[in-house]
């Protein structure tokens, strides 16, 4: 089966890739990556100072999915910089994941990193975990200006990853945002922020940072998942290539974002519980579900979701 995708004019070997965040902060976990089915390399979201992170533990897996409050860790912006060439050298599209602590970091970065030419730079609105900094994303004017003053400086293709929204006039609002931005792919979901896990038996929170708050992801953030898939992509006529995140444990789940408008996939919680292992199994799984229902590429059903 043929697995392989366009977005933005770049070609990817598989439509399956780690989700940032999850097993690619360090090089050999970048490496690894390389050396794995993953489809791409994609980075953690770095910042212009290494940082260590929040404290531990800030991620919790459970059998419905993960919480985490990570808090950033990452090598800094030059170290990844540096690195791009020799990811490059995997032949695979390596994407670099930008994120920022106040709104001049992000073009600081983004001048360096597109400098070092990763295929694709992915601007993550999103970070849930920052004690005292809220998700740009659920500004609509400081994701604008940001995604404004990056198009200017980025030069290869440029996409947002979006916190999920809840209410189709949010969905209407940062899809016109994005349209005035000119962006060229969307990144949905990021983790559904500050959810609360509890060990009753313990009577505890589970992760330390943040009294317990954290990301969700997993298996149970799918439908929330799908739905901003659907949303962004009926907003865009199906025009704007899509990058569906969360709730992908296999391959019929790959499948559902698919119809929904995906053109690949990112793996977050099973990349973390499984390891880079996890894109064979998939490949395979997804082969078999678009085998059985007679489908010749995952160009032939994307978005094409019926209605009832
Ligand atoms: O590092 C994190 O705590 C983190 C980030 Br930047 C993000 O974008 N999403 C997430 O769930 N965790």
């Amino acid at each position: 089966m043929d697995l392989t995708v366009d977005i933005a004019g770049v070609k990817f070997p598989s439509c399956f890739m780690n989700a940032s965040g999850a097993l690619c902060v360090t090089e050999d976990e970048l490496m690894a990556l390389g050396g794995s089915h993953s489809g791409a390399i994609v980075t953690k979201s770095m910042t212009i100072e290494a940082r260590q992170g929040n404290p531990m533990p800030r991620y919790h897996g459970f059998p419905g999915g993960s919480i985490n409050s990570m808090g950033l860790p990452n090598l800094g912006y030059k170290a990844y910089a540096a690195l791009i060439p020799a990811l490059k050298q995997f032949g695979k599209p390596v994407i670099a994941s930008v994120a920022g602590l106040c709104e001049e970091d992000f073009p600081t970065i983004a001048q360096v990193i597109n400098h070092a030419k990763p295929d694709l730079i992915e601007v993550n609105l999103s970070c849930p975990n920052i004690p005292g900094k809220p998700q740009i994303g659920y500004d609509a004017d400081t994701s604008e200006r940001i995604v404004k003053r990056l198009r200017k400086i980025v030069t290869v293709p440029m996409g947002v990853k979006l916190p999920p929204y809840f209410d189709p006039a949010h969905h209407k609002l940062m899809g016109d945002v994005l349209a005035r931005c000119g962006v060229d792919f969307l990144t949905l979901i990021n983790s559904v922020g500050n959810g609360l896990v509890v060990n009753p038996d313990a009577e505890t929170v589970v992760i330390k940072p943040k009294g317990g708050f954290g990301g969700l992801g997993g298996a149970m953030i799918k439908p929330v998942a799908l739905a901003n898939v659907r949303a962004f992509w009926k907003h865009f006529h199906g025009t704007m290539p899509i990058v569906g995140t969360g709730g992908v444990v296999d391959g019929v789940d790959a499948f559902e974002h698919v119809l929904c408008g995906a053109s690949a996939v990112q793996i977050g919680t099973v990349l973390v519980e499984e390891g880079v292992q996890v894109f064979e199994r998939l490949e395979h799984e997804l082969t078999a579900c678009l085998e059985k229902k007679g489908y010749k590429t995952i160009e032939d059903c994307r978005g094409k979701l019926k209605g009832l």
